[in-house]
């Protein structure tokens, strides 16, 4: 039997990460700071203004819109209250400091329907414009599944009753998909109406599993051929988060979410803290090499402000991990790093960080190299706020919109 491997140095590691990707011409990306769709740079009338995190539903049902009717965009983040202080620049600009917003040909937009409205008189309609009828009639659906779901998962005690009323709202929501026969879209095409629900029903299928033990894809065949549609495009895949980060994104903007306790809910938050993490049902498919390529690139590159900010890291266990991920072999960590690799594990923020996949192949290389160590936990995540992920001292000086700041 061959030995175990020693952990690679940083210098072999770095040799074997990937070339960064071309952010601006390929698929989408939170790490993308403007977007081409084959214009030069000069040709961009949109700034787009989202969290930094890509946390806020609002955000991304403007991203989405951009993305799939391919308009050039520039990209600004701004720090969510529940992880760090709102930057001055944004402020200034918007007082309230609520996100999304959106600069078009030099004019602010706030609101995510208003955004959409400007958007779709500059650029025209998705499919179907916000104020068509049946857009509305879908969005009100939304509103309400919204509103069932919010009382559901934040709710303390009458679970019973709110459970049985976000299973109706569900219900409708399904019906409303499989009334368009053989298409899988809210209408005969992919519209604005889709845009809309999406973030929201992305956070509702991983909080249900999480904190209910309900699967709202397995309830719902029309809910879950719609997620198989979505998964098949580049704007969702790029934008999407996964399961862990949603369900530890919620409580603090949510003002908490709360369990039912139930067996099933236990297990599926054992699964989706603990692992193991594949087959879970935020991918489509399981990691493979170029998956891990990516979390190594994208570790490799904030290495160093990793190690400042996680002082409980120690180096030789995260090159451990890398060398796992990067070698697909278990690679022994110094004696006590279990937790830091464990507290590493459950901080991968997706999209933020790197893409579903390439966070559940960095989850599991974590996780095994720690187990080799022991069972210690990495400090638990806070419920009430995030500024465990304060994106300061991640992030290049911003300086804001030039053309709209002071
Ligand atoms: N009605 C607004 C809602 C936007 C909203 O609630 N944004 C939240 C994030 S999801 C926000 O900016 N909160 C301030 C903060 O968290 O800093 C819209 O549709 O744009």
């Amino acid at each position: 039997m061959s030995p175990l491997p020693q952990p690679l140095a940083w210098a072999e590691l770095d040799a074997l990460a990937p070339p960064a990707p071309d952010r601006i011409h390929g698929p989408a990306s939170a790490q993308a700071r403007w977007r081409a769709f084959g214009q030069p740079e000069e040709a961009v009338r949109v700034v787009l203004i989202r969290d930094h995190h890509a946390w806020c539903p609002y955000c991304q049902k403007v991203w989405l819109w951009l993305e799939e009717q391919r308009v050039p965009y520039r990209i600004e983040t701004v720090s969510m209250r529940c992880y760090g202080p709102k930057e001055a620049w944004y402020t200034r600009l918007v007082p309230s400091g609520m996100l999304p917003a959106v600069v078009l040909d030099g004019r602010l937009f706030t609101e995510s329907d208003r955004i959409l409205a400007a958007l779709e008189a500059a650029f025209g309609v998705l499919g179907a414009g916000l104020d068509t009828p049946a857009v509305q009639a879908l969005r009100r659906l939304e509103r309400d599944l919204f509103r069932a779901w919010c009382q559901w998962l934040c709710g303390h005690g009458a679970d019973a009753a709110a459970a049985a009323d976000f299973d109706r709202w569900a219900g409708r929501f399904d019906a409303a998909l499989a009334g368009q026969g053989d298409g899988p879209w809210l209408l005969d095409r992919f519209s604005t109406a889709d845009v809309v629900a999406v973030p929201f029903l992305e956070r509702m299928q991983a909080s249900l599993l999480y904190y209910k033990g309900y699967d709202l894809r397995r309830r719902w065949p029309a809910i879950d051929r719609w997620f198989q549609a979505l998964e098949e495009r580049p704007s969702w895949r790029g934008s999407r988060s996964d399961h862990h980060t949603h369900v530890h994104d919620l409580p603090p903007q949510l003002g908490g979410c709360c369990s039912n306790g139930s067996p099933a809910a236990q297990a599926w938050a054992r699964r989706i803290d603990h692992g193991p993490w594949d087959g879970l049902s935020d991918a489509a498919g399981s990691a493979g090499p170029s998956d891990a390529a990516e979390a190594l690139g994208r570790v490799l590159r904030h290495r160093h402000t990793l190690m400042q900010v996680r002082p409980d890291l120690d180096d030789t266990a995260l090159r451990a991990a890398l060398t796992r991920l990067a070698t697909g072999r278990p690679c022994p960590p110094p004696a006590g790093s279990a937790a830091g690799l464990r507290s590493l594990r459950d901080r991968i923020c997706v999209p933020r960080d790197m893409g579903v996949l390439a966070a559940r192949t960095l989850r599991q290389a974590l996780e095994e190299t720690a187990a080799l160590d022991g069972d210690a936990q990495g400090e638990p995540l806070p419920l009430g706020h995030r500024h465990d992920q304060d994106p300061r001292p991640f992030r290049p000086t911003t300086a804001g919109l030039p053309h709209t700041g002071p």
